[in-house]
């Protein structure tokens, strides 16, 4: 009876699911988990998300981004304008000191438009995307793609 009930714990302490964790590096910045939502073959754009920690002392910003698989990427935000919610072209993305700041649907994104290869827009497949800072140079990214977002993506966007 007792061992059955250390086997039930043993169980309940083994995480629910293991999310395997994409980090890269560059200076005091972290990106984490970049993704991308899957998409039907049509679609004029795609958007990708993740996590820039800043763990320096002074801060950074994100000036620009690009991929190869798209023609144009744009620093995107959502904003509400007149009642409804928007997304507009930003030219940066300061990151603070200590900070992070979260990519995510409804949030700050990446926009890919002119999509040139939407062969990785499957799920399942990566595409590289670099990130263009100011102090911490460039830094070379693989989005994953996929049908659900992650759990860290849930987070950002609690209301
Ligand atoms: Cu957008």
């Amino acid at each position: 009876m007792i061992l059955n009930k250390l086997v039930l714990l043993a169980a309940l302490a083994l995480p629910v699911c293991y999310v395997e964790a994409h980090d890269y590096a560059t200076g005091s910045l972290t990106v984490t988990q970049p993704w991308s939502l899957a998409l039907p073959p049509n679609s004029p754009t795609a958007a990708a998300y993740f996590v820039i920690t800043n763990e320096g002392q002074a801060p950074d910003r994100l000036e620009a981004v690009d991929s190869p698989i798209a023609g144009g990427a744009q620093l995107h935000e959502h904003v509400s304008k007149d009642g409804t919610m928007k997304m507009q072209h930003v030219q940066s993305v300061d990151i603070p000191a200590g900070g992070n700041l979260v990519f995510a649907p409804m949030a700050y994104h990446v926009m890919l438009l002119d999509l040139k290869d939407r062969s990785k827009l499957v799920d399942g497949q990566t595409f590289p995307l670099t990130l263009h800072f100011e102090k911490a140079g460039d830094l070379t990214v693989d989005v994953t793609v996929q049908k659900q977002p992650p759990e860290s993506a849930h987070s950002a966007h609690a209301h």
